[in-house]
Order: C-alpha cells, then sequence, then structure tokens
C-alpha cells in the first residue's frame, strides 16, 4: 500500500467517538483509504504530525449566500470560498435563486454555474429558491434536476415580497419534493405581520437599526415555524426550517420531533453569539450607522434566555444543523448596508439583510466544546460539533456517501486543530484577520481557543495557518452532484387522518 498522504498523532473525532492519537489516517488519490496504526511510509509519502490535535471532518456550510442578485456587493465565489477554507469549510451550499418573472429554472442554474465555475476554493453544491413554482417546474423541470444536476434541495420563503410563497404554494411545492426526495428548506417569518410592523415604525419615524429587531418579533417566527410544521404534517413531508433565531419557535420543531415527525431545524452563529444591542446607537463609534452591519433576517434576539434556550437545543438535539447563513455585504458602500442611510437619514428597511460569517462558523463552535472548556462549561460534545458542522448537512443534503465523515472511503476532507491548550491556536477575531471580500466581520473582538490549523479537501492541504494560508487554488473546488438526502425519508408519520397516498405519491383526502 502506498499512501500520498499520512497524519499522525491526531485524536480523529466522528459524530460518535473521539479515538486515540495512535490511530493514524492513510489518504490516497484525495480519498481516505485507512484508519490504523503504524501505517506504512512508502518514499513518496507526505507526512503531518498533529502533534495531537484534533482532527475533524471538513466543515459542510450548508446555508450560504453567494454573489446572488439581490446581492450587488460583498464576496465572489473566490473571496467566499476563500474564506470558506480558512476557516476550516470544505463544502459550501449556497442558492440560486429564481425571480418571479422567471418561468423555468435551467437558466438559473445555468447562470449561477457560471458565476461559481473555476472560481472555487472549496467543493460546492445549489439549493434552488423557488419563487414562482409553476406546474410546469414541479412536473417537468424539478425532476430534471435531480436527475441531471443532482441538485436535490429547494428553499422556500414565507416573507419577502419578491420571494414569498402562499400556504398553497408551499404546499405544492412540499409535494413534489416529497414525491422527488428533495430537501424542503423553509424561511419562516410571518411577512404581514412585519410588514404592519414596519410601516407603523415609519410613520412614526422609528427608522434607526435598533428598530429592525423590534420589527421582526419572536411571535412572527413562532406563527410561521408552526405552520410550516403543520403544512409539512399535512402532507407528510420532511422539512427544514433554516437559521431559526428563537426558542419559542424552536419548542414547535421539539414537539413534532418528540411525535416523530422528520422536521429539522439549522441554526447560525450570530443567534447564539450576538444580541440586539449590536443594533443599538452606540456613541463611541465613530459613525453611528455601523449598527446596521448587524442587520439580518430573523434579527438578533433581545435577551441572554434567548441566546441560552438555542443553546439547549443544540445540545439536546433539536438543531440538525449549524449553518452560517453567510450573506455578505459591504458596510461602507452606497449598495451595500448603506443602502439604508438615506441623505444622512437611517432607514433599517432600506438595509440589505444579512451578515457574513462562513469564516468564523466552526471556530465558534468549536469554543465550546470540551477541546476549548472544562466539562462543566461546554455546551456540547465534540461529537456533536462534529454532527452539527459536517455530518448531519452531508445526509441532509445527499452527500452522505462521500462526505461528512471521517471513515475510509470517503473524501478526505479534513480540519487538524491545534493541541488542545497551544497558545498558538488562541485568535481575537477581528476583520483583518478574515479573508470575505466584506468589510467587517460582526464577530469583531470574540475571542476562541483554538482555530483551523489545516484545512484539508480531498487529500491537498488548502489552508496552512502558519505556512502559506491560503495554499489551495482558485477553481480546485468542485460542483457536488448530489444525491437525495438521508434524513427526509427516514421516518414517515402516518397522514393526517383520512388522507391517502396517490399513485404519484400525493397524499390526497381520502373516501
Ligand atoms: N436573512 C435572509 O433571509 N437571507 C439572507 C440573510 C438574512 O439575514
Ligand atoms: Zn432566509
Ligand atoms: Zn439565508
Amino acid at each position: 500500500t502506498n499512501y500520498d498522504l499520512i497524519i499522525k498523532n491526531g485524536q480523529i473525532v466522528t459524530a460518535s467517538e473521539v479515538l486515540p492519537s495512535n490511530l493514524e489516517l492513510g489518504i490516497r488519490d484525495g480519498i481516505i483509504v485507512a484508519i490504523g496504526i503504524n501505517l506504512e511510509i512508502s518514499c513518496n509519502t507526505e507526512i503531518i504530525d498533529a502533534e495531537g490535535g484534533y482532527i475533524t471532518p471538513g466543515g459542510i456550510d450548508s446555508h450560504v449566500h453567494v454573489a446572488q442578485d439581490n446581492a450587488p456587493t460583498g464576496d465572489t465565489w473566490e473571496t467566499a470560498t476563500r474564506s470558506a477554507i480558512a476557516g476550516g469549510t470544505t463544502t459550501v451550499l449556497a442558492f440560486a435563486s429564481q425571480k418571479r418573472h422567471e418561468e423555468s429554472i435551467f437558466p438559473v442554474v445555468t447562470e449561477y454555474h457560471r458565476r461559481a465555475g473555476g472560481q472555487s476554493y472549496c467543493d460546492y453544491g445549489f439549493h434552488i429558491i423557488l419563487s414562482h413554482p409553476t406546474d410546469q417546474i414541479l412536473d417537468e423541470e424539478l425532476p430534471k434536476m435531480v436527475e441531471t444536476e443532482g441538485i436535490t434541495s429547494v428553499k422556500l420563503y414565507m416573507t419577502y415580497e419578491p420571494l414569498k410563497l402562499t400556504d398553497r404554494q408551499m404546499l405544492e411545492v412540499m409535494l413534489s419534493c416529497r414525491r422527488l426526495g428533495m430537501t424542503t428548506m423553509i424561511h419562516a417569518e410571518n411577512s404581514d405581520m412585519i410588514s404592519v410592523i414596519i410601516d407603523g415604525l415609519e410613520r412614526k419615524g422609528n427608522t434607526n437599526p435598533f428598530f429592525h429587531a423590534i420589527a421582526r418579533p419572536q411571535i412572527a417566527e413562532d406563527e410561521a415555524s408552526y405552520r410550516a410544521i403543520s403544512l409539512a404534517t399535512l402532507v407528510d413531508t420532511p422539512i427544514l426550517i433554516v437559521h431559526m433565531s428563537s426558542q419559542t419557535a424552536m419548542q414547535h420543531v421539539r414537539r413534532a420531533q418528540t411525535r416523530l415527525l422528520p422536521i429539522h431545524a439549522e441554526t447560525c452563529p450570530h443567534y447564539l453569539f450576538l444580541l440586539s444591542d449590536m443594533l443599538q446607537h452606540d456613541d463611541t463609534h465613530h459613525d453611528h450607522f455601523d449598527s446596521a452591519k448587524h442587520i439580518c433576517a430573523p434579527p438578533l434576539r433581545h435577551h441572554v434566555s434567548d441566546l441560552e434556550g438555542l443553546w439547549q437545543g443544540l445540545a439536546n438535539g433539536t438543531f440538525t444543523v449549524w449553518s452560517s447563513d453567510h450573506a455578505p455585504h459591504t458596510y461602507d458602500h452606497p449598495k451595500g448596508k448603506k443602502a439604508g442611510l438615506i441623505d444622512g437619514v437611517a432607514r433599517f428597511s432600506k438595509v440589505p439583510n444579512g451578515i457574513p460569517g462562513v469564516e468564523t462558523r466552526l471556530p465558534l463552535l468549536f469554543n465550546q466544546t470540551e477541546a476549548c472548556q472544562p466539562p462543566e462549561t461546554a455546551r456540547i460534545s465534540l461529537p456533536q460539533f462534529v454532527q452539527l458542522t459536517a455530518t448531519n448537512a452531508a445526509k441532509l443534503y445527499g452527500l452522505g456517501n462521500r462526505k461528512g465523515s471521517i471513515v475510509a472511503g470517503f473524501d478526505a476532507d479534513l480540519i487538524i486543530w491545534y493541541p488542545p491548550g497551544d497558545p498558538r491556536g488562541g485568535v481575537d477575531i477581528s476583520q483583518s484577520m478574515m479573508h470575505h471580500g466584506v468589510d467587517y466581520t460582526p464577530f469583531e473582538g470574540l475571542k476562541v481557543q483554538n482555530w483551523p490549523r489545516y484545512t484539508i479537501l480531498r487529500g491537498k492541504v488548502i489552508w496552512n495557518r502558519e505556512c502559506g494560508g491560503i495554499i489551495g487554488e482558485k477553481g480546485y473546488g468542485a460542483f457536488l452532484k448530489r444525491g437525495r438526502g438521508q434524513l427526509v425519508t427516514g421516518k414517515m408519520q402516518q397522514p393526517v387522518t383520512g388522507m391517502v397516498a396517490n399513485e404519484r405519491g400525493y397524499w390526497m383526502p381520502g373516501k
């Protein structure tokens, strides 16, 4: 046996185990081919000594926005994926977004392929945002997308005028996804509640960035989340509610899971580490509008207890995935965040939503495990970290046969962390160390005790923090044709009384 690369002296972490450090990883042709003791070294074997550091699967960030039409500033595929690998992420799933007037989704996907092609440092795939789900798209095009493109997930919006679907449309999409084994992602906020509040705030001149958080209260997320779960239950379709920010909404998911419904949830670093005081006017800032840097939807919540509730959900398994919702907008640009500064007057409703975070996603969570904390303050275990950042996303989105775990036969996508307690791993997060294309990080000043030392994609070191930084090549990242998600089919519930499946798999009112 010949290995191209052997990694030794590391503690391999999978979704279920932390393995002893005498186990070595043998890699050939970009694939993990052996996990064993004293692997045979040949003259062309490269060796990396992990020095006792943990080795985790390369991160899969299943929710990033890159070069979408609604974001004229911010990242290109080059800058976003450069940022991803510097933070340990080896696969991103981004969005190809259909606009209302577009009658076919094939040109949409072609265009997003054009934007990403040859530009990516990491592997990537697309979800399709459906804003105009015609019968033609649902019946003819989606099946082709699954077969020819390996695009096996859609995202639906319940809010935002240009994107939002009616309940009926959501049901129709869910039925198609159910039939095709696609994963349905849902942005759950009640659109009318939010627009009524925004109009009222604007009439009173309450337009500073802080009012963004007032305009999108928890009840709007709570109601829409419960409605999404109800719709999914009616048609017996698995869903994933994206970027959940509040405990009350999360509890609907928890209750549904207790009933064995296939309801999945995602949360993101900003909802666990940041509060709405970041949106407050702050006199120490030179620039009083810079709280707009923290405008995202759902918004940052108000209380530490809100954060605590979400930490519980991560620890008790309510959340399936931890994604960044990387949505980069340049702050100091008239089409970026400052689109909300009109003749010197702040207008929160004109600020593009979203914050960058693809680079900081993994270190922020790793810092909450026993690798960085004493057992009494660790929020989650190392295997849970692996589940939330890689394994579950791979399974949910149809990559579970090749990515998301450290096992023989899988792609050698890996992070090697600094040895626990090694001061070289400690980082004060700041914009100056970021690799993205935007001019700020919302996590400025947060400290973490460890940072990816090496990022490895299909056996190649693409990030070496001490020696060269970004050493991968633009264009090495490949488009991933995905299979059907594994977590979307598993546990099907009995349909609501009175519904029977017809031969196409539709649940219809029975006799
Ligand atoms: N909210 C969204 O709905 N999308 C992108 C970013 C954000 O904050
Ligand atoms: Zn969203
Ligand atoms: Zn998003």
